[in-house]
């Protein structure tokens, strides 16, 4: 006996199609994307996302950090709505479907109520978050830590580039500022469809994965100092190397890790040398440390082994270490009611699913301080992320996909 609804399914067709017509705007060199927060790539992908929700009959909101929402209206205007959604935002070498599944899956399952013309009694809307990935403006998940209440808005605003162009600025400049306060929005629960961005999945040979907890994160930027002097004539007892200090710390930093296993990550991806030259050694390293585990004793066990040896690796080779704390949050526990939600979706829809821990951050991870929120993923290829070779099935967007859209409509009851 078929479960009720078990045949209602989005359109993976369509889904797939705006997949594509999203991939080709910001593109990267290597067939992934290069779309990242503020550019003049992510206002054009805003605006093509706009003009799809307008075309689906949604009404879009913006609120000042520049999350786009996009409404469609229940039977009970006074009902809290029910969110899905992810980012649009990428990596400067991203794959096609980190974060923009979640948006694009959110306008899909918009697009299949519609055809199906089904009313639900509370709003849905869907969510496209500013800077998930806090690859240019640092911390990752800005747009929604600032919703949660977890960063000041014009702290925000205030985050700054490479090339020193500040948030608040940049958001300007590409005219997606919005009005809206931001935070004051209330939510009955969201739900984050999201590639699983690891192998687990298909490894498992699982289709979707039922997202119980998300892993801990701490960023350490560091900036060690020493003496820019001539690669050629300064002896090498003389020399203040802090590329030194970085190489040191680097390995610091795969040892703590390992000495946590299996709950622990950790490495170093964003590294500026200066002066950046040849035959120059140098003067100061500024780089970031990425530590986590979806386990709050081993998050902190690693921050102290690393507190506790990386000034002292500086010192034995004379160069300086200062360190800041540029992005935290605590291994979150995604809301249980609406977890088994999802649960219950991959059963009726007849998808093999597992419970697992997201190894990635997510906005989902700050929403869930201030609204019941799960998280929904699918598998990818080789569990290859943040790498323009990102692949996922059609079949797997189409799966996450139909769950996101049971678990959105049951929580958001469909009207008589
Ligand atoms: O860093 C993260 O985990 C996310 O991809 N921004
Ligand atoms: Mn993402
Ligand atoms: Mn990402």
């Amino acid at each position: 006996m078929a479960a009720p609804g078990e045949n209602l399914r989005i359109n993976g067709e369509r889904l797939w199609t705006s997949l594509e017509d999203m991939a080709r705007i910001g593109p990267g060199v290597a067939g992934g994307n290069n779309r990242q927060a503020l550019t003049d790539e992510d206002a054009e992908g805003r605006a093509l996302f706009q003009s799809w929700c307008e075309a689906a009959g949604l009404t879009m909101g913006l609120d000042e950090m520049g999350n786009m929402f996009a409404r469609r209206e229940g039977t009970d205007p006074e009902a809290l709505p029910v969110y899905m959604g992810s980012h649009l935002d990428t990596q400067p070498t991203g794959g096609k479907y980190d974060g923009v599944l979640g948006v694009l899956g959110a306008l899909e399952v918009m697009r299949s109520l519609n055809d199906l013309d089904i009313r639900t009694r509370r709003p849905i809307v869907a969510v496209n978050w500013t800077n998930e990935e806090g690859t240019r403006f640092a911390p990752a998940m800005l747009a929604s830590g600032v919703f949660a209440g977890v960063h000041g808005r014009d702290w925000a605003y205030d985050r700054a580039d490479a090339e020193g162009r500040r948030f608040g600025d940049e958001l300007e400049r590409i005219g997606w500022k919005g009005e809206e306060p931001v935070g004051q929005r209330r939510m009955h629960a969201m739900f984050e469809l999201h590639i699983e961005q690891g192998p687990i999945l298909e490894a498992e040979g699982r289709d979707i994965g039922v997202v119980t907890h998300g892993q801990g994160l701490r960023w350490i930027e560091c900036t060690v100092t020493g003496k820019e002097s001539h690669t050629g004539s300064t002896p090498m007892p003389m020399r203040r190397n802090a590329g030194r200090g970085m190489a040191r710390i680097t390995e610091l930093v795969h040892e703590i890790a390992m000495a946590h296993q299996p709950d622990a990550v950790g490495a170093i991806g964003h590294v500026d040398v200066y002066p950046n030259s040849r035959n120059i050694i140098p003067g100061r390293v500024v780089f970031t440390v990425d530590f986590r585990s979806h386990r709050p004793e081993v998050l902190a066990a690693m921050l102290e082994a690393f507190e506790a040896k990386a000034p002292g690796l500086c010192e034995e080779i004379g160069v300086g270490l200062e360190t800041e704390i540029v992005g935290q949050f605590d291994p979150p526990a995604f809301d249980e009611t609406c977890v088994a939600t999802v649960r219950r979706a991959a059963e009726r829809l007849g998808y093999s699913h597992m419970d697992i821990v997201s190894g990635a951050g997510h906005d989902a991870c700050w929403v869930n301080d201030v609204a019941p929120t799960a998280m929904i993923m699918c598998p990818c290829v080789d569990g290859l992320s943040h790498n323009e070779a990102e692949e996922i099935t059609r079949d797997w967007a189409a799966a996450g996909t139909d769950v996101l859209f049971h678990a959105v409509l049951e929580t958001a009851g469909i009207a008589g």
